[in-house]
Order: structure tokens, then sequence, then C-alpha cells
């Protein structure tokens, strides 16, 4: 079994969203042409309470980008984005979403952050998707979607810690900060991951 995760293609990662990725609306026509190579397909989805700790707008004399302590874990604040919801929590509009057979969210609990689409960031907690995922016989993973330095990463990582192959659908992906995911790129190659395109 071959499954591919589409991982947080929300409006507030798209231009014009709050906490917007650049040209992350290019990763929709791939997510789209891609889907039925694979025998099962899933997304991930942000999904914050508005208290969430990892909004900036939550702390007095923080500013975005700034850094502090969540869940004993170093934080990167952020603009409030993806709060349960709202429209910037939405799927995508032209996202084709009728293949998805299962979507799992994260970020619920405001005491820390979940960048990866199976824990939370400090790995305390699971979503569900790795058991899901196993249940299902999938042997095979392939990730698309934003942001390629943050969520596409992390979820990568535990999908290698899980046992599965994996593999990174380079142009399926956008990241926020281009330098640092040319490196995150190469490192994951290293580590056995599949960087392919999906076009
Ligand atoms: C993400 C920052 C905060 C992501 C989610 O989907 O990559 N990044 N929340
Ligand atoms: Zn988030």
């Amino acid at each position: 079994m071959n499954a591919l995760i589409l991982v947080d293609i929300q409006n507030d990662f798209l231009p014009g969203g709050a906490l917007s990725v650049p040209r992350g609306d290019e990763v929709i026509p791939v997510a789209n042409r891609i889907q039925s190579k694979f025998d099962l397909v899933v997304a991930t989805q942000d999904w914050h309470p508005p208290d969430h700790g990892s909004f900036a707008s939550n702390y007095s004399g923080k500013k975005v980008f700034d850094r502090v302590e969540l869940g004993g874990l170093e934080q990167i604040l952020w603009p409030d984005h993806c709060v349960q919801g709202t429209r910037g929590a939405a799927f995508a509009d032209s996202l084709d979403m009728n293949r998805v057979e299962a979507i799992f969210r994260k970020g619920m609990d405001p005491a820390i952050d979940s960048y990866s689409g199976f824990y939370d960031n400090g790995h305390r907690k699971a979503t569900g998707l790795g058991d899901y995922l196993k249940g299902r016989g999938v042997k095979r993973v392939s990730l698309a979607g934003l942001a390629g330095d943050f969520c596409v990463k992390f979820s990568i990582l535990d999908t290698l810690d899980l046992g599965f192959e994996a593999a990174l659908i380079l142009d399926g992906v956008r990241p926020i900060d281009e330098n640092d995911f040319r490196k995150i790129v190469e490192d994951l190659r290293r580590r056995g991951v599949g960087i392919v395109q999906g076009a």
C-alpha cells in the first residue's frame, strides 16, 4: 500500500492567508494531479484554539517570530492561524478532497504545538495517523503540502521513525524559508527519503 499525505493545504498557508507560504498555492494542482497514483490519500489539518500558545498575540510584549518556551520546548511564535472553524483553517477551495479517506487534525492543545501530523512537538500524544496507516497495510508514505520547512519536514521525520518508507514530492511542497528548506531536503535525502517529482 502506497499512501499520500496532504499536509496542511489550508487557506491560512496560501498567499493572502494569515501565515502565508510563498507560492503555497502552487502545491494545489500538484496535489490534485498525483492523488490517482496512490492507494490511499489522507490529509492533515492544523486546527488551533484561539488561545493557542504558538500565537504571538497570546503574549504581552512578544511579537511574531520571537521564541518562548511552550510545553518545555522552544517555540517560535506565529501570527494567529488556522483557528478552529475559521475560513483560514479550511482546506484550499480548489483542493480535491474527494479521495481523502481521513483527516487528522493537530495543534488543538493550547500548551504544545504540533508540526508533525503524527505527534505533538514533544512526541507526547499521537494523532492516530501512524496507527491508521499501519492498520491499512501502508508500507510507503509520500508527502506533499505546506510548509516544507515545518509541518512537512517533521511529518517526514516521524514517517521514517515509524518504519515507513518515505518520499518527498518536491514540486508539491513550498517552504517558508527557501534556504532552510534546501538544507532540509539534503538531510532528508541522506536519511533515505526519496526526493521525487509528482508532475
Ligand atoms: C505550520 C507553523 C505553524 C505548518 C503550522 O503547517 O507548516 N507552520 N503551524
Ligand atoms: Zn500551526
